[in-house]
């Protein structure tokens, strides 16, 4: 590209950026493409410091993978297991109800609940994991199953997502999480898991859920085959559906981890590539209140530079992960709160212990309880 027509698109950007309008997908593009990681980085912060000042928010939660047994085989996972392997398993209630303990003795505000889509379990052994933990621990968000997984629900019941949502939200549900999403765009949909709910179905599902006044988040896998304009594609479609719900609280770039996958072949996206993607997802979402660099997936240290670049989230202390550290993460299992607080305030931002809605979490000795959003904008 010419470099004095590339200064004057950048010129443009930057006052719209400073305006508070909109970028279009070609604006998006050529962020990506032709504008430095500084520039990017001093934009996104703009971005980042108006929604959300100098707080950094964190929250204390575990994962559970109830199982990892999967009909789907997508190209990116290495969580999943057939059904015969010796890899598979399938959490028993007692199981899944330590866990959940073990999680509340913690101190946790939010367990995160995912796994496979097993063969020959029946819609009501899921309704069961979120049923027993929520009549055991009610204090306790669950976050609980992706879009592709509520489209595996109905295809086992023959009935509406809605009507699922609506009896999960009855049983316990708190929000949904961002999985699921990958690339939206056909052209790589169809390649690393085609098999799975299609950009619509997963779309159409938040929708319901954020009808149904559930919130939840979003996701992006970036780093393998797709390509910068299906990036820019998926986050149109995420603000879109944003603009009509605004249900979405956060949305999260997952780097691939290509470790024990189908595309081992494919080098790990560089830091590079991990801060340009959190700044201009940051830029491109102007209707998303948060950004999450989930260190599990970024690394601890990527993810307090991405402070700096548009993120104003590191996830949670986060124990039992399996999906990442199958793929290769050597990211510890565990961050202690001390240790995120100290990481955050070396990033010089405020670090802020929030629950699953972005509420304050406020902690005596014993217990704790939500205070107020802390949101600016
Ligand atoms: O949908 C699977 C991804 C997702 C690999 O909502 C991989 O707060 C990289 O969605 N390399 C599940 N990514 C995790 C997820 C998530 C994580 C943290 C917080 C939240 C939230 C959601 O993990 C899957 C898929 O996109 N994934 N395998 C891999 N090898
Ligand atoms: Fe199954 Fe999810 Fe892995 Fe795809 S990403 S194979 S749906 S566990």
């Amino acid at each position: 590209m010419d470099q004095r027509k590339a200064d004057e698109q950048l010129a443009a950007i930057r006052a719209k950026v400073e305006a508070g309008q909109r970028l279009s997908f070609d604006e998006g593009v050529f962020l990506y493409d032709h504008v430095d990681l500084f520039t990017l980085g001093e934009l996104a912060n703009l971005v980042r410091e108006r929604k959300n000042g100098r707080f950094t928010f964190y929250n204390v939660n575990t994962h559970l993978n109830p199982t990892n047994v999967c009909v789907y085989r997508c190209t990116f996972c290495a969580f999943r297991a057939d059904l015969k392997s010796p890899k598979g398993y399938v959490m028993s209630d007692e199981q899944i109800l330590e866990r959940a303990a073990e999680a509340e003795r913690r101190g946790a505000t939010e367990l995160h609940i995912v796994g496979g889509l097993h063969h020959q379990l029946p819609y009501e052994w899921y309704l069961n994991v979120v049923r027993i933990i929520h009549q055991a621990h009610p204090q306790l968000h669950l976050k609980a199953y992706t879009a592709v997984e509520w489209d595996w629900f109905a295809r086992l019941t023959g009935r509406p997502t809605r009507d699922l949502l609506a009896e999960f939200k009855e049983a316990g549900l708190g929000s949904l999480p961002g999985g699921g999403a990958e690339i939206f765009h056909p052209e790589v949909r169809d390649l690393i898991c085609e098999h799975k709910a299609d950009a619509d179905t997963w779309l159409r599902i938040h929708r319901e859920a954020h009808q149904l006044g559930l919130r939840s988040n979003a996701t992006m896998l970036y780093g393998h085959i797709e390509k910068t304009p299906h990036r820019i594609d998926h986050l149109c479609r995420l603000r879109e559906l944003q603009d009509e719900t605004g249900g979405f609280q956060t949305f999260i770039p997952l780097a691939f981890h290509p470790d024990n996958t189908r595309l081992a072949h494919i080098p790990k996206p560089s830091v590079l590539m991990d801060l340009k993607t959190m700044a201009v997802s940051r830029l491109m979402l102007d209707n998303f209140p948060h950004l999450k660099a989930y260190w599990v997936m970024l690394g601890i240290q990527t993810a307090q530079v991405a402070q700096s670049f548009g993120a104003d989230d590191l996830d949670g202390t986060v124990v039992h992960e399996k999906i990442y550290h199958d793929a290769g993460s050597d990211a510890p299992q565990e961050l202690s709160v001390a240790e995120i607080r100290r990481l955050i305030e070396e990033a010089g931002r405020i670090p802020v212990e929030r629950d699953t809605l972005y509420r304050e979490v406020i902690r005596t000795p014993e217990r704790w309880q939500t205070g107020r959003t802390l949101q600016l904008v």
